[in-house]
């Protein structure tokens, strides 16, 4: 087949076309959406993030990162999927009418974009980053082990060669730096960090460096339920919730804990579709039931905290 295809939330959409749909939301909706780009990649590929709400001041807002591990290609669809469906809602429905009314959504559609084109053009499993690395013909860094939280504090990160390798230093990695520094430049109004995974159908809460829970565990656990409750309804899709260490497994440096820590006190990992019978190749037949009984629980998370 020689005709492109389009730009559609029921595919996966490759990174071509993820940036031609950036420019498009933002053409379409100039009074709601903006496209800032924080930084760019080992590859020099551009890192954006896509601004929602109406353009007056705002005092809350939610940031939200999808496609950190290049492989989990569900998660940029989701992040695709929830700026079409605000954009397309804001002043039918309700409660993203209020949402978008007295919020800012900063929506980050890839994250590891370098990761991301490997996974498309030759390594369909390619996890981390494409940076090079010292004294290793290894390449990647797995960007959620890159984070300041803890880093470096279990060993299994310390291999160039593994899929978790860490990095030479917290934040050495240009797409982490281009996160944090956008995140801690906008700190005062972000309320809430989201970041989307798959696969396993959860949502974790702090901490993954330490069994420890944090400050404000019953609430996030609290928060969680209801997300998790309010998911199933959709499709009756079965999410746990729990702390990323007893929940999924023990790591340092991811940007969960790292947001956490840095006082985004509502902080939430998905681990979208499915339990493993696909994994990470889910089939696109599931996008959109994926999609949108996520959103159930995105627009429960962001009207809580807009609430408390
Ligand atoms: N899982 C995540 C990982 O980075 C995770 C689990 C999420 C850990 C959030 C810490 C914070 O290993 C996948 N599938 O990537
Ligand atoms: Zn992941």
């Amino acid at each position: 087949e020689d005709i492109p295809k389009r730009h559609s939330y029921a595919k996966y959409n490759n990174w071509e076309k993820i940036v031609a749909w950036t420019e498009k939301m933002v053409n379409k909706h100039p009074e709601m959406v903006s496209r800032i780009k924080i930084g760019s990649t080992v590859e020099d590929n551009p890192l954006y993030v896509l601004k929602i709400g109406k353009k007056d001041k705002r005092r809350k807002s939610v940031f939200m990162d999808c496609g950190i591990h290049a492989r989990e290609w569900v998660s940029p669809a989701f992040c695709q999927w929830f700026v079409y469906q605000a954009t397309k809602t804001y002043g039918k429905n309700k409660i993203m009418t209020k949402l978008l009314d007295q919020m800012n959504f900063y929506v980050l559609p890839v994250f590891n974009v370098d990761g991301y084109i490997w996974s498309w053009t030759k390594n369909r499993m390619w996890r981390k980053n494409r940076s090079k690395n010292k004294n290793s013909k290894c390449i990647g860094t797995d960007l959620n082990r890159n984070f300041n939280a803890s880093w470096n504090s279990f060993s299994d990160t310390k291999n160039p060669c593994k899929e978790t390798f860490r990095g030479p230093a917290p934040e050495s990695e240009k797409e982490t730096k281009a996160v944090t520094d956008f995140i801690r430049s906008h700190l005062k109004s972000i309320k809430v960090y989201i970041t989307f995974h798959s696969y396993s159908q959860m949502l974790l809460l702090p901490y993954g460096y330490t069994s420890k829970l944090p400050p404000n565990y019953k609430e996030l656990a609290k928060v969680a339920k209801i997300a998790t409750d309010v998911l199933s309804t959709q499709y009756e899709t079965r999410y746990i919730y729990g702390p990323i260490e007893s929940t999924i497994y023990p790591t340092s440096g991811s940007s969960l804990d790292w947001a956490y820590d840095l006082g985004i006190k509502y902080a939430f990992a998905f681990e979208l579709r499915d339990k493993g019978k696909f994994g990470f190749l889910l089939p696109e037949s599931q996008i959109k039931p994926t999609c949108k009984e996520t959103m159930l629980a995105v627009k429960f998370i962001a009207k809580y905290v807009l609430q408390h």
